[in-house]
């Protein structure tokens, strides 16, 4: 079949609309309408050059919502007319990794997916000439209609807006997750966030969720402040107007009691090293947990003194906030169905697919928190 698609054809270039041939589901796959799909800044990383896994022509998007329209030989868990969210983390309940309760990164298909092609190594996109087009993240939430892995599907309530749950298939499952499956923060803590966006915002949401006592906040970006209030940030700080954000930090935090300072839990929420440095050595000595989420350009490396670890500061990092997406991800729908999270004011900006390059550019302004494209 022919779908319209916005194609990543060449780093740093804005994505072309265009029509593109779709092959049918194989056996154990699933093809989904994608009735809407949210902007993440990973994809801009990956558009931009940076992903040291991207490759060109592709179809990006990973944070989607939509509706079985044909599933494959073998496949039992979803039939069509059911409503999904593409995983870019799977859930195959068979890997080594998801038996081993220990780690959300099932490893059934990542070696293929980080090539951009389906589990059997080949594509079902194409151009209209016959040229193959890579699939991203296992996803590509781009093209109006995509094929995925059944594994890599979570089947949600029939009731939930797509042009809200999409949010759910990266940015609200990732910043709410990373609070409590990865840092496991406990009432009355003290917690940073380093960025305010799309990402930023859900783990303060995360966090008032689980009853933080302090939540200070951190961006260059001051228009991020009153957002990031609302969602619950009880502090915030502009990196730019202080000498030195750590020292801050661990000032803000210190009581008559306790002299020492630091916050018990710190979120990097950037991509940049320097930052993910900071976050780090803001924490408390003896315990304090600094959890990285934002990824980094290609070649870049973290460092501090290995002081830091020694007296007791501990460094972590989470893919998907560390939820296994087939179990977890309709429970977060139920949450924002139950009115326990709220994700409507941070869907700033809705847009048509030949609108999408604008949301890139709304990004690149600081304007938008999430920018969702609606087929
Ligand atoms: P975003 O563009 O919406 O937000 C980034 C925020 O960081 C912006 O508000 C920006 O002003 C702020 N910022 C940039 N540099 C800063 C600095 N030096 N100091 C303080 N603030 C700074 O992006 P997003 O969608 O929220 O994504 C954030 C990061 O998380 C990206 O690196 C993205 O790739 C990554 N991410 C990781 C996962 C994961 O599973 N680990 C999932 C989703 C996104
Ligand atoms: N391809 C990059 C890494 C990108 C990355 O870390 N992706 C996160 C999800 S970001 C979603 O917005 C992730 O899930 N990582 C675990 C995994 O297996 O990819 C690189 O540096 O090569
Ligand atoms: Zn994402």
């Amino acid at each position: 079949m022919r779908t319209r698609a916005a194609v990543a054809v060449q780093a740093g270039k804005p994505l072309e609309i265009m029509e593109v041939n779709l092959e049918g589901p194989r056996a154990g796959e699933v093809m989904v309408e994608i009735r809407a799909t949210g902007i993440c800044h990973t994809d801009e990383f990956t558009l931009s050059g940076a992903d040291p896994e991207g490759q060109f022509p592709a179809i990006l998007g990973h944070e989607g919502a939509g509706v079985v329209v044909e599933v494959g030989a073998g496949v039992t868990s979803v039939k069509p007319g059911d409503h999904v969210i593409p995983l870019y983390t799977p859930e195959c309940r068979a890997c080594p990794s998801c038996l081993s309760q220990k780690t959300n990164l099932c490893t059934a298909i990542r070696a293929t997916q980080g090539q951009g092609v389906m589990p059997d190594g080949t594509s079902r996109f194409s151009t209209l000439d016959g040229d193959p087009i890579l699939h991203y993240m296992g996803c590509s939430t781009f093209s109006n209609y995509t094929v995925l892995p059944e594994i890599a599907v979570a089947k949600v309530r029939q009731d939930a807006p797509f042009d809200k749950i999409c949010y759910i298939g990266c940015g609200v499952t990732t910043g709410i997750g990373a609070v409590i499956n990865t840092a496991k923060v406990e009432i009355g803590a003290k917690a940073v966030v380093f960025g305010l966006g799309g990402i930023g915002l859900n783990v303060i949401q995360g966090l008032r969720l689980a009853g933080a006592g302090m939540i200070i906040g951190v961006d260059l970006n001051p228009a991020k402040k009153a957002m990031a209030e609302r969602f619950g940030m009880t502090h915030f700080l502009n990196p730019s107007e202080v000498d030195n954000v750590v020292a801050e930090i661990v000032n803000m935090t210190k009581t008559p009691f306790d002299q020492i300072g630091g916050a018990d839990y710190s979120f990097d929420c950037t991509g940049n090293v320097q930052v993910m440095r900071d976050a780090l050595e803001c924490t408390h000595r003896g315990w304090g947990q600094s959890i990285i989420i934002g990824v980094a350009p290609a070649g870049a490396e973290i460092a501090t003194r290995p002081f830091q670890l020694v007296t007791g500061r501990v460094w972590k990092g989470t893919a998907f906030g560390g939820a296994r997406g087939r179990t977890d991800v309709p429970k977060i729908v139920d949450w924002y169905m139950d009115g326990k999270i709220e994700i409507d004011p941070m869907i700033t900006h809705t847009l048509t697919l030949d609108e999408i390059n604008k949301g890139f550019d709304l990004m690149h302004a600081g304007e938008s928190i999430r920018s969702v494209v609606l087929y």
